[in-house]
This record gives structure tokens, sequence and C-alpha cells, in this order.
């Protein structure tokens, strides 16, 4: 697609590297569109049942290029962020919450400001161990933004996600995951494997039941239990029509492994 985001398709996954590791994959136009676009081509693309988003070099993200902020205030150019948000980092993180197949994080170094943003919106997070997560945004005097003040405190309750906020405390990948921002920690060297082991995994699952379990729990965070029993049983009828459906029941009586489809 393009030299500053690699993407690749193998045995059912999209595998989207952000590729500006000279700065530690930070987010310029040109990585942040070209972000959406693979992010729209992976869901588009039947063939792909897994996404899994990654960074080249030592780096995740290192959140907005502040070179480019720079750039644009010397040269007097005043840019609305509100403006620059919603045409960028928004579209993204509402198509990866929205995207109805499973989205890894695999956060192979330092996660800060929208970069670590870019991570809690993903649907499972595995950390290499040098990983480090920053809420970089005081540091610029900025608020959290690409949906960290919502992903937070729903993850980690009002005081420790303020807490981070506000102090943009570095957190290693063990805390990180004692805190339950991550699903697990591998060793570095280990990372590319485990993930891609999962991913297949998850590339070879009834993919319309998983999305319609990340819509429905998409959902559930902001509902009450009534609403979500009535929910869940709307998308019951849709899953119970699925051809992944019928073959897991038909597996499961002729005592075989079922093969998926992703219908
Ligand atoms: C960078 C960056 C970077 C450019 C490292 N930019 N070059 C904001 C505004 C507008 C709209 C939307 O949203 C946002 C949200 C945000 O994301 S605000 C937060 C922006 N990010 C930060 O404040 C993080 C800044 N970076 C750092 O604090 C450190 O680089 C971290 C802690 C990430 C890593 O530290 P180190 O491992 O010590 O690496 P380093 O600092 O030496 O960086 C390596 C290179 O990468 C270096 O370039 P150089 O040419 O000197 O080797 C850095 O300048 C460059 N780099 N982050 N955000």
């Amino acid at each position: 697609m393009s030299d500053t985001l690699l993407y690749a398709v193998e045995n059912g996954v999209a595998t989207l590297t952000l590729n500006r590791p000279d700065k530690l994959n930070a987010f310029d136009d040109a990585l942040l569109g070209a972000l959406d676009e693979a992010l729209r081509a992976a869901e588009k693309d039947p063939a792909v049942r897994c996404v899994v988003l990654t960074g080249a070099g030592r780096g995740f993200s290192a959140g907005q290029d502040l070179a480019a902020v720079a750039e644009r205030e010397a040269s007097g150019k005043r840019m609305s962020l509100r403006q620059h948000l919603d045409r960028s980092y928004n579209r993204v993180i509402r198509k990866i919450r929205g995207m109805e197949k499973p989205v890894i994080a695999a956060v192979n170094g330092v996660a800060a400001g929208a970069g670590m943003s870019l991570a809690l919106a993903c649907d499972l997070r595995i950390a290499a161990q040098s990983a480090r997560f920053i809420q970089s945004f005081i540091g610029v005097g900025l608020v959290p933004d690409s949906g960290s003040t919502w992903f937070l405190p729903r993850m980690l309750g009002f005081s420790k996600a303020f807490e981070l906020a506000i102090t943009a405390q570095r957190l290693g990948a063990d805390d990180a995951l004692a805190l339950g921002l991550l699903n697990h920690v591998v060793p570095d060297g280990e990372l590319a494997a485990e993930v891609k082991a999962l991913a297949e995994q998850l590339a070879a699952a009834p993919t319309r039941a998983i999305g319609l379990t990340k819509r429905a729990m998409n959902r559930a965070m902001a509902t009450t239990l009534d609403e979500a029993l009535d929910y869940e049983a709307i998308l019951q009828d849709l899953a119970g029509r699925s051809e992944d459906h019928k073959e897991g029941v038909a597996a499961f009586m002729e005592k075989r492994p079922p093969e998926f489809k992703g219908r």
C-alpha cells in the first residue's frame, strides 16, 4: 500500500505494520491516512478474518509526530486539533471498534500518547516484555485523546486512569498486565510467533460469531442488563443462521473437528 504502513495478508490474517521506525512510528498525516485505508481494506476483504497491528523497529508508536506539529506552528498555520482528530485518529479508532473482526495489538515497544490509545482500542493486546505504556499527552499540555478517556477508566476505574493521564507515569509491560491493560506479556523474541499463532487460531474461528460478540459487548458497555439480554437474543438469531453454527453442531455430533468458513 505504502512504505509508511506495511500491509500483508497470510492465512486469513492481515498484518498492518506502522513503519516509521526512526520516529518510533509517530503519526504524521501520511501514516494516519495509510492506516485508515488499510483498516478499511482489511474490513472489506472476506479473506481477512483477523487483523494484527504492530510497529517496525523498537517502538509500537510514539503518538502524534511532534516535529510535524512544531513545523506547522513555525509556518504560522494554526491547525484545529478538533478537526485533525475528527479526520484522522477518530476515524481509525471508530474503524477498529466497529470492524466485526478481531483486532490484535502486538505491542512490540513503547506505546505513547495516541500510540497508547491505538493499542487500547484493539480487542486484544499482546505485549513484548520491553514494551512501555505512557499517557504522554500531559507532557505536551494536552488531554488524552483517540479514546483514552473512554478506554482507560473502563479498564482501570477512574482513579488509576486519572493518575496515569495526569502524571504520564511510564508503565512497564508487567505493570500494565497486572493492571488489566494487557492479555499477555511474552519475551521480546517470541512476540511475532505468539501473535501469529493466536491470530491464525482466530482467523480459523467462526468470524461472524466473533463479530457479533464484539458488537454485543461494545453496546453492553453502555446499557442495562435488561437491554443486553434483549440484544443478545437478537444477535443470537443472526448467529444461529450462520453456516459456521450449522458446521459447529454437525462437527460435534459427528465427533470431528469443525471447519469454520467465517460465514
Ligand atoms: C518522535 C516522537 C514524536 C516525533 C519520538 N514525534 N518524533 C496530539 C496532537 C495533535 C493531535 C492529535 O493527538 C495528539 C496526541 C498525542 O499523541 S500527544 C503525545 C505525543 N507523543 C509524545 O509526547 C511522546 C514523545 N516521545 C517521547 O516521549 C519519547 O520519544 C518516548 C518516551 C516515546 C521514547 O523515548 P526513547 O526510547 O528515549 O526514544 P527517543 O526519545 O530517543 O526517540 C527516538 C527518536 O524518535 C528521536 O528522534 P532522533 O532523531 O532524535 O533520534 C525522537 O525525536 C523521535 N520521536 N517520539 N512523538
